[in-house]
């Protein structure tokens, strides 16, 4: 990393400060994306318009991408296509990407597709790219779960050009399908996040820019920047919807209470493998492919299900994870309460009113992050230097959340960027929208 780079890097990491102070107040608990329109014959109909725009990266740069559309708005990922299992549904598609782009298509891996309209493709039916013909994509979502979509004309270009988004499948059964990824009491979750990631090349960007599409090379591939929803850190802690950032809609702050858990859906939306590794506590592994780890599926639950610390999702896969952490085991009372007090939901009962292991040092013999409330203990704020950012307004507990390629972490060679999130545990006085 060279000084400019250093130097660009923490005017960064000042801007993110600020907005990070308004992320806190407008995250978003429940994932962000569309539930299309209801046909009389009560199919979900989506109507996509594949387009041309840019999306900004958070090193300053901006690069030229193609991406779903609904009506004139185009964004990196597509749209999460939100359905509920039973659903028909029906994708319509129009290519209104330039001349030169060529062809396009979707394809949903892991449904049984009819595709009709349009001409024939390799991998299914592709509309040429004059704004009008129409191609449409039907199936029956017949099991829940976290799916990906994406282009199935030259995906190693398209796919990288942003022709990518999510579709989840909520289960059709049991009593709460806003709380379980799948039809069994094992998948439940109180907040649930979408970690959809890919990365990029400048280079084949550029290339797009001035040439034919199909006289870009993609064999050379050599990302330099990688997205959680379709944004950089630290543009992900930014408010969902930010009008500074109209083609990347989506944010990623990850926000529970102790003792909650939590639903992480991970899509390898790229090429690459990525191993993302959540701070703080094991997750269970519960589902790959929208596919419960199940001995006896539909009845056992994710009996199959394995924990760890970091999951490697691959290209082209999905995998749902469920985290919780509620201070269990460290040996004091990270609520601070004195003995005698009513615990706290979530709290881990044995370490009730134990006291702060250490003696904290002075404080001018402290160093302070960020992050850091000016005290230890989950919710209680303390005095600050003068000058320190403050971030922590809700004296929350902060876990980076991220991946364990370090080269991951940038933006273009700047660090801080890449994938990086933050998991925020709130007192549970706090409200989570
Ligand atoms: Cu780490």
């Amino acid at each position: 990393m060279n000084r400019f780079s250093i130097t660009k890097g923490l005017r960064i990491f000042g801007w993110m400060t600020v907005l990070l102070l308004g992320a806190s107040l407008t995250a978003q608990a429940a994932i962000d994306g569309i539930t299309g329109t209801k046909n009389p014959d009560g199919t979900v109909v989506f109507n996509l318009v594949a387009r041309k725009g840019n999306i900004s990266t958070s090193d300053g740069d901006s690069f030229q991408m193609w991406g779903y559309a609904v009506g004139n708005r185009v964004q990196y990922p597509g749209p999460t296509l939100i359905v509920s299992q039973g659903d028909r549904i029906m994708v319509r598609l129009k290519n209104a990407l330039p001349a030169t782009a060529g062809n396009t298509s979707i394809t949903f891996p892991g449904h049984q597709v009819s595709a009709r309209g349009g001409v024939a493709g390799t991998l299914t039916r592709e509309a040429p790219p004059d704004g009008a013909t129409q191609v449409i994509y039907e199936f029956t979502a017949t099991e829940p779960g976290t799916y990906l979509y994406r282009s199935g004309t030259r995906p190693d270009l398209q796919v990288e050009m942003g022709l990518v988004g999510a579709l989840i499948v909520r289960p059709g059964g049991g009593p709460d399908p806003a709380h379980h990824a799948y039809n069994h009491a094992d998948s439940y979750f109180d907040q649930e996040y979408l970690y959809f990631i890919t990365e990029m090349d400048p280079w084949i960007h550029r290339q797009v820019e001035f040439t034919p599409a199909s006289a870009v090379d993609t064999t050379k591939y050599f990302p330099t920047n990688w997205f959680i929803n379709g944004r950089n850190w630290p543009d992900v802690m930014s408010p969902a919807f930010a009008k500074w950032l109209p083609t990347q809609p989506y944010n990623c702050v990850l926000r529970m209470h102790p003792g909650q858990k939590i639903l992480v859906r991970l899509v390898g939306g790229g090429r690459d493998i990525h191993p993302m590794h959540l701070h703080g506590n094991n997750f269970w592994v519960i589902a790959e492919d929208g596919r419960m780890f199940s001995s006896n599926p539909g009845v056992s639950g994710a009996d199959l299900a394995w924990s760890d610390v970091t999951y490697k999702i691959a290209a082209g896969r999905t995998a749902d994870a469920i985290w919780s952490w509620n201070a269990e085991k460290l040996g004091w009372d990270i609520y601070g309460h004195a003995p005698g007090d009513p615990m706290e939901p979530g709290e881990y009962a044995p370490d009730h009113g134990k006291p702060f292991p250490v003696v904290l040092p002075t404080r001018d013999s402290m160093t302070y992050g960020p992050f850091y409330s000016g005290s230890p203990f989950l919710g209680a704020g303390g005095d600050l230097p003068p000058g320190d950012p403050g971030l922590n307004a809700n004296a929350g507990y902060f876990y980076m959340w991220h991946s364990h390629t370090e080269k991951e972490l940038t933006s273009n060679d700047i660090w801080p960027g890449g994938l990086v999130s933050f998991m925020i545990i709130e007192h549970p006085n706090v409200p989570i929208p």
